[in-house]
């Protein structure tokens, strides 16, 4: 089994190639929740769904997230109604939250839930979120506390970050079969995501970061910082606002306990002897997945590093 770690559209986008790698069904994504968010009284959970949609073939692949060719007649009903409209849910992503919804309150886990969308989607491999239980990521900016969706889509990611907290993951337990999947696994991939929003939320999950060190399988991660940017989304303001460098080096820092490999882009070829340095073996390669021959030719990489080839 290989186990990836996964936000969303950078983890969704290598994962596309993995699946044409590895049997889907030997594949198991332990997906973050920090992000999820409730709108008109519907729980969404953006990473899943974007892990979903892709591995589906229905995702928006120009926006990354949303189903390709939706439309927002609801959300303009709802404007209408002077409900607040910059979350752009569109009407057939909207069937979706609705769904689990539903299913949330007629008892089900998430991921139950998440297990019952994945079948109907046609999707093959396991996904779990990271917690059946609420954690939250919240932002302290100079101009206060705000949810992560506030930050990023309401506020365009323009507020100086000061602080990002994950609030109740103290009392979140990993959801069962994670630390088994991770501590069984043949090898471990963390994917190009936000390493403090998206793999550091994951990371704070009780067990999580102990189960990745123990285990005995190979763990490699992919740098979603090339050329000390992120290829997309605010991976650098979150990282400059904690004080870390914003650099594949920078990424590195952050999973040096648990690491056994990590790709770097080649553009960022002069940071390997630090990353070594760190005791992670580095691999220079191009990262940037553009084409479904590039996500396949990075996944293949990241297998043969595992099974040691
Ligand atoms: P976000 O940062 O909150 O939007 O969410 P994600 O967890 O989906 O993270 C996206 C991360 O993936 C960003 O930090 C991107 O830099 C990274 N990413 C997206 N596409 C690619 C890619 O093609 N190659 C690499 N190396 N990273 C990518
Ligand atoms: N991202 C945006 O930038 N703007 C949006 O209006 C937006 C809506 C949205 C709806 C459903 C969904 O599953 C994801 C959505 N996203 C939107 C993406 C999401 O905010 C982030 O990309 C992830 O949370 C980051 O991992």
């Amino acid at each position: 089994m290989i186990v990836a770690l996964a936000g969303g559209v950078g983890a969704a986008r290598f994962l596309q190639g993995l699946v044409r790698v590895v049997e889907p069904e030997d594949i198991t994504v332990i997906v973050n929740t920090g992000d999820d968010v409730e709108f008109h009284g519907l729980h969404i959970s953006p990473d899943v769904d974007i892990v979903l949609y892709t591995l589906a073939g229905i995702v928006d692949e120009e926006k990354g997230w949303g189903i390709k060719g939706d439309t927002f007649h609801c959300l303009e009903m709802l404007g209408l109604y002077g409900q607040e409209t910059w979350f752009k849910l569109g009407d057939r992503d909207l069937a979706t939250h609705i769904y689990r919804t539903m299913l949330l309150r007629q008892g089900l886990t998430l991921a139950e839930v998440t297990d019952r969308i994945r079948s109907a989607l046609g999707v093959r491999v396991r996904v779990l979120p990271m917690s059946n239980e609420p954690v939250r990521t919240m932002i302290l900016t100079d101009e206060g506390l705000m949810h992560f969706q506030e930050y990023l889509v309401k506020r365009g990611a323009r507020d100086r970050v000061l602080e990002v907290r994950f609030e109740g993951v103290e009392e979140a337990r990993p959801t069962p079969g994670v630390l088994e999947a991770i501590e069984e696994a043949e090898g471990v991939v963390v994917c190009p995501s936000n390493p403090i929003v998206s793999i550091g939320t994951i990371l704070a999950v009780r067990g999580v970061r102990k189960a990745l060190r123990r285990t005995a399988a190979t763990v490699v991660g992919i740098s979603p910082i090339v050329g000390g940017k992120p290829v997309k989304g605010p991976a650098d303001k979150l990282m400059e606002g904690l004080g870390l460098e914003v650099s594949a080096y920078g990424v590195a820092q952050l999973y040096q306990d648990f690491l056994d490999w990590f790709v770097i882009d080649e553009v960022d070829g002069r940071l390997k002897e630090r990353i070594e340095d760190l005791g992670i073996k580095v691999v220079v390669t191009n990262t940037i997945m553009r084409t479904l021959e590039d996500k396949v030719r990075l996944a293949e990489l990241v297998v043969d590093l595992i099974r040691g080839q």
